[in-house]
């Protein structure tokens, strides 16, 4: 597609409604249109997969801290009002991994991140609804209330973070990334959870299996820090 991962440009609510925010027709040409925010797990995520799959794609920002999110025109593109979200000439995705999923599946000429094996890809399955309902929001869960001084802190969120990386260590015994010898996009989803976990300078080294897994991953070229 010609485009690689590129920035088109920080789009701001006041600068066209819907139109603007490439509702219908991906914004930049014929690549899908990625929106982002740089500082979000997320979008974090579906960046590294287009990275590590080659796909080409257009990142447009959307300023969370200026509440661009929230505006009546993005609403429309996503009632959630949550980044990331994807527009492929007109089809609208939000949920970084139901993203990751798509975007493999349909653009990735190897598809080794998101195999089409049944068995093989459900293993890639297991680690992503473990992501999305356990360590992911474990994470969240306890970075929150630091990252955000007087949100609510969740009762026994130091606890569940401990199981959630107890029960990833032990998955991790005897692999080099979650499903076995090769990346999936189930290593790059629950990579980008716990990189909250850097910024609030957690000390993950106690789980030798899980920091060993980060190294691996840091080391990655498509690797975003
Ligand atoms: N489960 C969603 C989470 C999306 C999400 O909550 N994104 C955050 C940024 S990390 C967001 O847009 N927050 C804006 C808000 O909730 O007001 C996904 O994986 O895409």
């Amino acid at each position: 597609m010609g485009c690689g991962i590129s920035k088109v440009d920080h789009l701001s609510p006041g600068q066209g409604g819907k139109q603007a925010w490439g509702s219908g027709s991906s914004v930049g040409g014929d690549c899908p249109t990625l929106y982002v925010w740089p500082g979000s797990a997320p979008c974090r995520a579906v960046i590294m997969t287009c990275a590590a799959a080659g796909i080409d794609v257009n990142l447009l920002e959307v300023n969370l801290p200026e509440g661009h999110h929230t505006t009546e025109a993005f609403s429309e593109i996503n009632p959630h009002k949550t980044v990331p979200v994807l527009n492929d000439k007109g089809y609208i995705l939000w949920e970084s991994r139901a993203i990751m999923m798509y975007l493999v599946s349909k653009y990735a000429r190897k598809k080794k991140l998101y195999s089409m094996n049944l068995k093989e890809r459900a293993l890639v399955d297991r680690f992503i609804h473990f992501d999305i309902g356990i360590l992911s929001k474990a994470v969240n869960d306890y970075t929150t209330p630091i990252l955000s001084p007087g949100s609510p802190r969740a009762p026994k969120a130091d606890g569940n973070l401990r199981t959630a990386l107890d029960l990833l260590e032990n998955d991790l015994i005897g692999v080099q990334y979650a499903t076995g010898s090769h990346v999936t996009i189930a290593d790059i989803s629950m990579v980008a959870s716990l990189w909250m976990l850097e910024a609030v300078n957690f000390d993950i080294g106690k789980w030798r299996l899980i920091s060993g897994w980060i190294s691996r991953m840091k080391a990655l070229p498509f690797y975003e820090e």
